[in-house]
C-alpha cells in the first residue's frame, strides 16, 4: 500500500504556503483573491475504492492516482481562479504536470473548477521524495455546489437519481449566473469589503 506519510507532510506544507499568500495579500493589498484554503489526504478505503473504479493496479497508485494530496483554494470571484493559477505557474517550489479547466469545459455532471497538477518535493528521512498533488481552485459557489453533489454521490453511492441530477445540473448553472452576476459589481464589492476591513482595525485600536 501508498506509503501516506509524505502526503501529509506535502498536503501541510501547501496549505501553509497558500495560507501564507493570502495573509501578504490582506497586509499588502484590498483585495485577496484567496479566501480560505484547505487539504486533505484521500483516506485509504477512498483510494481503494477509486483505483477499483478506475482499474489502476496497486503498484501504480502512486503514478496515476493524481489526488492523493488534495489542497483546495476557494475564492470570491472567477478572475481569482485565474490569477491564483499564474501565481503558482510563477512559484519555483514544485512543477507544474498538468492544469484541468472545468470551468471553461465543465463536466457533465455540471462541476466547476481549476485543477492544477503539481510535482512536489518533499524532504523525507529517506531522502528527497516527488509527491504528486492536485490544487483544486473554485470560487465560493462553486464550491457550495460541489460540496453538496459530493455528499449526494457519497448517499447514492455513484448512481444518483435522474430527476436529482437534473436539478443539480440546473443549480450549477444558478451558481454560474451567480459568480458572473458577481463579477460585474466586483469592484463595489472590494471596495465595500475594503472599507469594513478599515473600519474594524480602527475599531480594535481603541
Ligand atoms: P474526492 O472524494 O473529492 O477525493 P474522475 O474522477 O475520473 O472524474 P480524475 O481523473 O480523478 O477524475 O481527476 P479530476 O477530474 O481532476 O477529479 C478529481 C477530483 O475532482 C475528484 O476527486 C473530486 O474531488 C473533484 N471532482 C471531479 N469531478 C467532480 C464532480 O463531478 N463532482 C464533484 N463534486 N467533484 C468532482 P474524487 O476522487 O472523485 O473524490
Amino acid at each position: 500500500m501508498v506509503f501516506l506519510a509524505p502526503y501529509t507532510q506535502v498536503v501541510e506544507e501547501l496549505k501553509v504556503k497558500l495560507r501564507g499568500m493570502r495573509s501578504q495579500y490582506e497586509i499588502e493589498s484590498s483585495h485577496s483573491p484567496i479566501e480560505l484554503v484547505t487539504g486533505r489526504v484521500k483516506p485509504v478505503s477512498s483510494i481503494l475504492d477509486k483505483a477499483r473504479r478506475k482499474n489502476i493496479p496497486h503498484d501504480q497508485i502512486e503514478e496515476e492516482m493524481q489526488d492523493i494530496a488534495g489542497v483546495r483554494v476557494v475564492c470570491q470571484f472567477v478572475d481569482d481562479i485565474y490569477s491564483i493559477a499564474s501565481m503558482l505557474r510563477a512559484r519555483h517550489d514544485f512543477d507544474i504536470l498538468e492544469e484541468k479547466d472545468y470551468i471553461k469545459n465543465k463536466k457533465n455532471s455540471g462541476y466547476r473548477s481549476y485543477h492544477v497538477i503539481v510535482r512536489y518535493p518533499v524532504a523525507t528521512i529517506h531522502g528527497e521524495k516527488h509527491v504528486i498533488a492536485e490544487i483544486q481552485i473554485r470560487t465560493l459557489a462553486m464550491n457550495f455546489w460541489a460540496t453538496n453533489e459530493h455528499s449526494l454521490n457519497y448517499k447514492y453511492a455513484g448512481q444518483i437519481p435522474e430527476n436529482i441530477q437534473t436539478r443539480l445540473k440546473r443549480a450549477a448553472e444558478a451558481a454560474f449566473r451567480l459568480d458572473e452576476e458577481m463579477a460585474k459589481i466586483k469592484d463595489e464589492v472590494q471596495e465595500a469589503q475594503w472599507i469594513f476591513h478599515q473600519y474594524k482595525s480602527n475599531a480594535n485600536k481603541k
